[in-house]
C-alpha cells in the first residue's frame, strides 16, 4: 500500500542512473583480437624411427592415424621413450594386448583422446604386442633389444 507514494522518488532515481549511464561513452574494446596461433605439429618426425638425440633417452613417436598405428612394428633399444601421438579425432587407447582385449597385466595402458599424446619407456628388452581397446583392429609390436 505504501509503495504509490515511493513510485515518483524511484522513478527520479531510475532517470538519473540512465542519465548517468548514458552518459559515459561505451568503450570501444579490441580486445578481440587475440589471434590463435596454430600450435606447432609434430607431424614432421618420421614416423617409426628412433632418432639420436644429444642427451637423455632415446625418442621414437608412433601416430595413430586413420584407426591404425601408423607402423606394424618397432624397433628400439631398452630405455627409449616412445610418443604415442592420437593424430584422429576418435579416442583410441594405447594398450599392451592385441586384437583390442589387454593382456593379462599390460605394462602400458592409457587411453588418448583426439590429438592426445603419452610418453612410455619401454626399457625392458622383449616383445610387446600393442593395441587399441576401442578398435580391434589396431595392433602393432614394439620390439625392445
Ligand atoms: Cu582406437
Amino acid at each position: 500500500m505504501n509503495r504509490s507514494r515511493s513510485l515518483p522518488a524511484v522513478a527520479a532515481l531510475f532517470t538519473t542512473l540512465t542519465l548517468a549511464a548514458c552518459g559515459s561513452a561505451p568503450a570501444d574494446d579490441p580486445s578481440a583480437s587475440e589471434t590463435a596461433s596454430a600450435t606447432a605439429e609434430p607431424s614432421e618426425a618420421p614416423p617409426a624411427s628412433s632418432e639420436p638425440s644429444d642427451a637423455g633417452p632415446e625418442q621414437a613417436t608412433v601416430r595413430l592415424d586413420g584407426f591404425a598405428f601408423d607402423t606394424d612394428e618397432l624397433t628400439i633399444a631398452a630405455g627409449t621413450e616412445v610418443r604415442f601421438v592420437n593424430a584422429d579425432g576418435a579416442a583410441h587407447t594405447v594398450t599392451e594386448g592385441t586384437n583390442g582385449a589387454a593382456a593379462a597385466d599390460p605394462i602400458l595402458d592409457e587411453e588418448l583422446q583426439a590429438n592426445g599424446v603419452t610418453t612410455f619407456a619401454f626399457d625392458e628388452p622383449g616383445m610387446y604386442q600393442i593395441t587399441c581397446l576401442f578398435h580391434p583392429s589396431m595392433n602393432m609390436t614394439v620390439v625392445v633389444e
